[in-house]
């Protein structure tokens, strides 16, 4: 399907954008970028009692700390769809609508609030909240995202994971590579089209921590096609977002782990909760307690001990339009409604930083059919394991024999897969959990997400009793033997250097990833003996090479001299930047050797590679088996601990990409390289640098 959508062109609005927006003249259209203290007015009232008692002495102070959340001045005049926002998708979502722009007004910010013990904690937010706004659009329509930097001292910027932003790199949000992070007090439009990319992603901060620190959110594309299989009809369709999560700032743990000079293992911070769409955080009861508690029809909740309110606490303004009450700003599960007698697709994503999470339905099954916006062959299991940065959708039912016993309510949980944490944490809390609640009536489309109910599920994680023996006989999760539905189409073939090359070789590129304390007893990750320094605020790989791969058909085109980003090969730019530059169109294995002692989930961006194999040990060619019929793609794999993995790619999306383990731990400490890939030698494409990319970049000195 033709896309109506010009790539470049947003320029003039962009050059708007570079002014100072506090004048609130020069500003672009937006109609909600909301006012953080209006859009929360639980946590208002909440900060003024407790600031009136505390700050009695100092008013002035808090003045000015108030005073520093700006709020930008928009008008009204670009805005084309409504945004709808809502964990709980809209059934009435229109599948056939033509291309669509989709505009969102974001904010990016840091709020502090209280934590357990008693001291402040920061987090970074969009529009007051995290998990930040749901972005929900088809496949072929543009999205229009005005992220505005509302931070004091940081650059931010928004990666799009997973996808592929054809024609438009450097959008790509990868601070250091395709932008310099967006100063504070400035806007940068993102300006992109889906493709034909449909499936569950997210975006999320990519510099420094921030997306450890709370900058995530969901994206979901849909396919008209969606409904239309037998196999994945469902009814309603719910969106869950899982993250681990620190009760410390990220960025002030970095250098802490980046120079651990007494550990002897890899000493990354050990999250200290998990949280299910901001919920959930625990603590939970044993299941003594909350049979009692569920009987009683008393919520377990209803203590209001300082701990008892982390799910509320890791959400500022998470969206709570419906919590008029007390009691219904104390529920702290997320809530999936579900009708009875149908089946209901669940979109996980895993927006965390470090440990990979296990999760499960209390008495269900889940059916697996995607995995990071890829058609699986539907496959039931147990539970499943979500990686960071990973996506499944799974379909779920209620059992016979739970209808038939009047159960109505179940347990979703999400467990840290732990056997990576190098030391106690005290306070963990490993289990995070939502509600599952079937009703009469269809599913709720409102924007309602928290429970209302006072009644909580009394079930046990593990199949129910009648089918015990078909659920343990099911096979466990294993993310390596996912493929895609036999012989359906739109799957495209895997590409081989005979059937997809303009005479380019299929070239192989090893990369040797490992974990190893310097010289100076620091924590660094490498690659090929590379560790990724982050460029300074000024600096982008792909904004830096203006002669290289982006003006590249201005030079003749060709492939050769010029720039540093001509030549092809595996090279080491100023800077300790990792850069392979490829050739257009070149069929590119990847050879993954992880020497550590621990599973890295590694993402490219820009592609889905195809997943052609793994294993243990070290990469033998003779007997790998590597799958070259009917591999997976995904964007994000899991590359076996002291084991090897294969992916391929066909370079046929050019810019600048990163390509690194997304354990921000790990990426941070320099497991990170970058392909730089130019567009078709004919010239038919050319990408053009926006200039507002570039200013932002130049402003960086002005500023710091
Ligand atoms: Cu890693």
């Amino acid at each position: 399907m033709p896309e109506p959508w010009p790539n470049a062109g947003a320029d003039d609005e962009q050059a708007l954008l570079m002014g100072n927006l506090d004048g609130g003249t020069s500003g672009p259209a937006a109609p909600s970028a909301p006012d953080r203290w209006e859009a929360r007015p639980s946590r208002r009232k909440r900060f003024s009692a407790i600031f009136a008692l505390m700050l009695v002495v100092t008013p002035f102070l808090f003045l000015l700390w108030m005073t520093s959340w700006v709020v930008y001045p928009y008008s009204n005049s670009a805005t084309i769809t409504t945004v709808h926002d809502s964990f709980v998708l809209d059934s009435q979502f229109d599948r056939h609508a033509p291309p669509t722009i989709r505009v969102y007004y974001w904010t990016v910010s840091a709020v502090r609030m209280s934590s357990e013990s008693g001291g402040n904690r920061t987090r970074v937010v969009v529009n007051g909240r995290s998990p930040g706004p749901v972005i929900e659009a088809n496949a072929h329509d543009r999205i229009h995202v005005y992220v505005t930097n509302g931070l004091k001292d940081q650059g931010t910027s928004i990666h799009w994971h997973g996808l592929p932003l054809p024609g438009t790199p450097f959008y790509d949000g990868a601070a250091g590579i395709s932008q310099c992070p967006i100063p504070p007090g400035q806007t940068l439009l993102y300006n992109f089209t889906v493709g034909d990319w449909t499936g569950t992603t997210w975006w999320h901060g990519h510099t420094g921590m921030q997306h450890t620190d709370g900058l995530y959110g969901p994206i979901i594309i849909h396919s008209p096609q969606e409904h239309n299989a037998a196999q994945t009809n469902y009814t309603a369709e719910h969106v869950l977002t899982f993250a681990d999560i620190l009760d410390t700032p990220a960025d002030e743990l970095l250098p802490t782990y980046l120079s651990s000079h007494d550990m002897e293992t890899v000493p990354e911070p050990v999250p200290d909760r998990v949280a299910i769409n901001g919920l959930g955080g625990g603590p939970h009861h044993d299941d003594k307690t909350r049979r009692l508690a569920a009987d009683s029809a008393t919520p377990i909740y209803a203590a209001r001990t300082p701990q008892e309110t982390h799910g509320v606490e890791d959400n500022p303004g998470y969206p709570n339009t419906n919590t008029s009450s007390d009691s219904q700003r104390e529920n702290k599960y997320f809530e999936i409604q579900a009708e009875q007698g149908t089946t209901t697709r669940l979109r996980l994503i895993h927006a965390g930083t470090f440990a990979p999470l296990r999760i499960s339905v209390d008495h269900h099954t889940l059916t697996l059919i995607e995995a990071d916006g890829s058609r699986v062959d539907p496959v039931k299991v147990r539970d499943l394991v979500l990686q960071p940065a990973q996506r499944y959708s799974v379909l779920i039912a209620r059992e016979r024999g739970d209808a038939e016993d009047g159960v109505d309510a179940f347990w979703v949980r999400a467990v840290m897969v732990e056997d990576k944490f190098a030391y106690e944490n005290p306070t963990r809390h490993p289990e995070a959990r939502a509600i599952l609640r079937y009703t009469a009536s269809p599913a709720s489309t409102s924007t309602s997400t928290s429970t209302t109910s006072t009644t909580l599920p009394t079930t046990l994680s593990g199949p129910y009793r009648t089918v015990e023996a078909e659920w343990y006989a099911l096979p466990h999760f294993d993310e390596w033997a996912l493929k895609p539905p036999s012989l359906e189409p739109p799957y495209p073939l895997l590409p081989n250097n005979n059937t997809n090359n303009n005479n380019n070789a299929h070239t192989i590129i090893p990369f040797i990833f490992s974990i190893q304390r310097t010289h100076e007893l620091n924590w660094r990750s490498f690659i090929n003996g590379t560790s990724w320094e982050v460029p300074a605020s000024g600096e982008a790989s792909g904004v830096g090479d203006l002669v290289g791969v982006y003006n590249y058909s201005r030079g003749g085109g060709g492939g050769g001299g010029g720039g540093v980003g001509r030549e092809a090969g595996v090279k080491v730019w100023p800077g300790d930047q990792l850069v392979a530059t490829l050739q257009y169109n070149q069929t590119v294995d990847f050879i993954i050797t992880n020497l550590d002692d621990g599973d890295h989930p590694f993402h490219l961006h820009g592609y889905a590679p195809w997943i052609l194999g793994s294993g243990r040990g070290r990469y033998k060619p003779a007997t790998a088996n590597l799958d070259l019929k009917t591999p997976l793609r995904r964007d994000t794999f899991t590359v076996p601990s002291r084991g090897w993995a294969v992916v391929r790619i066909v370079a046929d999306n050019p810019g600048y990409w990163a390509f690194h383990c997304h354990i921000v731990w790990h990426m941070m400490g320099g497991g990170l390289f970058q392909l730089a890939i130019p567009p078709a030698p004919d010239g038919a494409v050319t990408l053009t640098l926006p200039d507002a990319i570039v200013e932002q970049c130049r402003s960086w000195p002005k500023i710091s």
